[in-house]
This record gives C-alpha cells, sequence and structure tokens, in this order.
C-alpha cells in the first residue's frame, strides 16, 4: 500500500515550471564541472528528522499528521516506516539516507532484545536498499536519548554508562557495516558540561578519545572500511559540547592520535551557533585535509538554537558549494539534510515541499559557484589581493629564505611598506550578486 499515493516521482521540470512537485534546478544527470548533479551532492534523507519528527517542542504536542504510525513503538510499527520511507525516498529521488540506531527500530526491556528488534529492521532496511538502489550514506548511534545518559556517554561519569555506549556502538557498526554504510558519525550527543565544579574535564576527554580508538578498532576488526566522521557543535544539549567547532575537533582528533581515522561531519546550524558561518567551518575543515560530509540546514539567526531547517538560501548554497568545489567535493560523504519542517507544516506532502526546496536551492548554489569559478574574477582579485607574495620578498618569505634579521636589514634599507591596495569587498559582493 502507498503511503503517498497522490504523488509521482519528481521530476526535474526546469526553472520555467509552476509545478511545485517538480524540481527547477535540480537534474540529476546535468553534468557541472565535469561531474553528474547527483555525484556532486549524493543527498541524503535523515530518518530521525523525516521520519521519526513528531512536531513536539517544550511548549506544545506532537503535530505530525502520519498516517501509517499506529502510535505503538513497535517492531511492526518500525518496519511499516522503512516501507514507507523508502517509497519517500524513491519518489524524491535521492540516492542516500542516515540513521541513528534507535530511529530505525525501537528499545526493548534489555540490551538483547534491542538489538534483535534492530536486526529485524535491518534485514527490511537490506532489502529495501536492494530494491532500490538507495544507499546508506552513514549510520550512527543515539547516544543522548536515554535516561541512563544523562551525564554523557563516552564522557560520563559513570563507567557504566560508558560500557553501554561501547556496546551501542559495536552494534551500530556492525549494522552500518552490514548495510554497506559509507561513513559512520559521532556526534558529541551529551559529550560535554553544564559546569566545571563538578567536571573533570582532561578525564572525560582522555574517555572519548579511547572511546573513539575502541570504534576504530572494532571497525578494523569486522572489515568496515566507511569513514569515520566527527560533528561539531558548540552548545545544546549541555552548556560546553566537547566538539565545539571544527578547530576544536581538528585538535582533539590531532592530540588524541585520531586524526589518521576520523574526519569532520560539518553542520549549517553547528557552525552559526558557535558563531561561524558554515563556508568558514567547511573551508577550516577542508584546509586541514578533514572535510567529510554536511549536514544540510540553516538556523534563525534570530534564534539562539538549533533550529534545524531546511536550507532555502541561495547565498548559503553558493558559498557551501563555492568550497566544497574548491577543495575537490565530498564523496564518499554527502548532503544530508539534517533538518525539520516547522511543527505547522504538519502534512506528509510538506515533506516533498521542504526536500524538493533543499535540492533546487544546492542545484542553484552549484550552478552559480561553477560559473564564479569559470567566469574567473573573483579568482583573480583574490590573486592580486596577495600578488606580493608571488615575487620579491613575498616569494622569498614563502621559501623559508629570511628571518628576523633579514627581514629587519630588507625594511631598514626600505623604510616604510609599499602602500597597500583596497580590499575591494563592495565590489566583490556586487559582482556576486551579479551571478544570483
Ligand atoms: C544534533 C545533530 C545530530 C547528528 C547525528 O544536533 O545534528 O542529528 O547529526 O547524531
Ligand atoms: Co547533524
Amino acid at each position: 500500500m502507498s503511503a503517498f499515493p497522490e504523488i509521482d516521482r519528481i521530476a526535474y521540470e526546469g526553472p520555467q515550471s509552476r509545478n511545485p512537485l517538480a524540481f527547477r534546478y535540480y537534474n540529476p544527470d546535468e553534468v557541472v564541472e565535469g561531474k553528474p548533479m547527483k555525484d556532486h551532492f549524493r543527498f541524503s534523507v535523515a530518518y530521525w528528522h523525516t521520519f521519526r519528527g513528531t512536531g513536539a517542542d517544550p511548549f506544545g504536542s506532537p503535530t505530525m499528521l502520519r498516517p501509517w504510525e499506529d502510535k505503538v513503538d513497535s517492531v511492526e510499527n518500525a518496519i511499516r516506516r522503512v516501507r514507507v520511507a523508502f517509497e519517500f525516498m524513491e519518489k524524491l529521488g535521492v540516492g542516500f539516507y542516515c540513521f541513528h540506531d534507535r530511529d530505525v527500530a525501537p528499545e526493548g526491556a534489555s540490551l538483547a532484545e534491542t538489538n534483535r528488534n534492530l536486526d529485524a529492521v535491518v534485514r527490511v532496511l537490506k532489502e529495501e536498499q536492494a530494491r532500490t538502489g538507495i544507499c546508506l550514506l552513514w549510520g550512527t548511534a543515539n547516544l543522548f536519548s536515554h535516561p541512563r545518559y544523562m551525564h554523557g556517554a563516552a564522557t560520563s561519569c559513570n563507567a557504566d554508562a560508558f560500557a553501554y555506549a561501547a556496546a551501542q556502538v559495536k552494534k551500530a557498526l556492525e549494522i552500518t557495516h552490514e548495510l554497506g554504510g559509507a561513513n559512520y558519525v559521532f556526534w558529541g550527543g551529551r559529550e560535554g558540561y553544564q559546569n566545571l565544579y563538578n567536571t573533570d574535564m582532561k578525564r572525560e576527554l582522555d574517555h572519548l578519545a579511547r572511546f573513539m580508538h575502541m570504534a576504530v578498532e572494532y571497525a578494523r576488526e569486522i572489515g568496515f572500511t566507511g569513514q569515520f566522521l566527527f560533528e561539531p557543535k558548540p552548545k545544546e544539549p549541555t552548556k560546553h559540547q566537547y566538539d565545539f567547532d571544527a578547530a576544536a575537533c581538528i585538535n582533539f582528533l590531532r592530540s588524541y592520535g585520531l586524526a589518521q581515522h576520523v574526519k569532520l561531519n560539518i553542520e549549517t546550524n553547528h557552525a552559526t551557533l558557535a558563531g561561524h558561518t558554515m563556508q568558514h567551518e567547511l573551508e577550516y575543515a577542508a584546509m586541514q585535509g578533514f572535510l567529510g560530509s554536511i549536514d544540510a540546514n540553516t538556523g534563525d539567526l534570530l534564534l539562539g538554537w538549533d533550529t534545524d531547517q531546511f536550507p532555502t538560501d541561495i547565498y548559503l548554497t553558493t558559498q557551501c558549494m563555492l568550497t566544497i568545489l574548491k577543495w575537490g567535493g565530498l564523496a564518499p560523504g554527502g548532503v544530508n539534510f539534517d533538518a525539520k519542517v516547522r511543527r505547522e507544516s504538519f502534512e506528509p506532502i510538506d515533506l516533498f515541499y521542504a526536500h524538493i526546496g533543499g535540492m533546487d536551492a544546492f542545484a542553484r548554489g552549484l550552478k552559480i559557484a561553477a560559473a564564479i569559478r569559470a567566469d574567473g574574477r573573483l579568482e583573480s582579485l583574490l590573486r592580486e589581493r596577495y600578488a606580493s607574495w608571488d615575487s620579491g620578498v613575498g616569494a622569498e618569505i614563502e621559501a623559508g629564505q629570511h628571518n628576523f634579521r633579514t627581514l629587519e636589514a630588507y625594511m631598514l634599507g626600505k623604510g616604510e611598506i609599499t602602500p597597500n591596495r583596497s580590499g575591494r569587498q563592495e565590489l566583490i559582493e556586487n559582482l556576486i550578486n551579479s551571478y544570483l
């Protein structure tokens, strides 16, 4: 039985189309910079928002109309939901999805029963993947919802919570492997603190590193060769999350010998919560060799929390794609819509509008970024700005031919620096607008 009988496969109809259930820019096989759009993006649906989001918020009850849900958190319900999810993703035309262990199957009365529940659902996920060709972009474990994780999981003060989390990630790695997952994500959940009076930060970070090393070891043992990813987020639910931003995560990975095993999954709303732009986080991660995948969404700059809205801002997607193209793309990562429809958008069809909007916004961003790159004016403005480093003393400094003494001699001889040139920010902003 179809869950979306009135909806056909979403087709590309071009910018002139007035059909709200069509793509106007996302044309999966259209080649941009030598690669089909679908391979640039590797779009993914986030199971937790799209199929488990209820619309509840701290002030109100669930609002979502989901006729396939029977309100009993049973394995049968979970299996029916998988069929619905794959019908949705097939009609939308995405190639990937992502899930937490607890999104797809209900917890049982014991860890053993929970694992059996997971196995039953994973069988169906596998079947649906084979039927549709849709792949798992990444798997992860929910180490934050259950009360046992109130103090965190790998960074809990309770060693048993660490042990339970280890057992849970062991299983999550097994099913991610079983489903051919391209990546495995760690998001810090409750790994962080509320105050330093009751927190041994050094000990907690040592534990987090030990935990990640155990995951890397176990992956090797079972033959999982997917990419590990760490997802930065500065706050929420804890006041200070240890995975604060790209720089903090990279420092952690390098300090604890994890750099060769783990890259980053960069999320827009997390970047802005940290006081950065998404492009800053992407650029920083990429230049350090840590750009793995992205969680595409957007926050509301007037609100100070993680609103996880679908990205529709063309400037944002253009900036993302400028950086992603510059550093050679995301694969084996992708563009995962870690985004939820507003609680007022409660009908199933809103899920289609939301994803179509996000995919079209990224497709436009890609085409605009490619046009900017092909045109070359932005690139030459950048080159001119740094021209002093291409010859003379600049080139000599870069080549390691100078020290403080030789530079003092150079400046004593010259007396004053060559005059500065305009940064031309307004000219550049006008230039960017001319492509939109
Ligand atoms: C939470 C968040 C998570 C991770 C996966 O803010 O982004 O959904 O992406 O645990
Ligand atoms: Co995320």
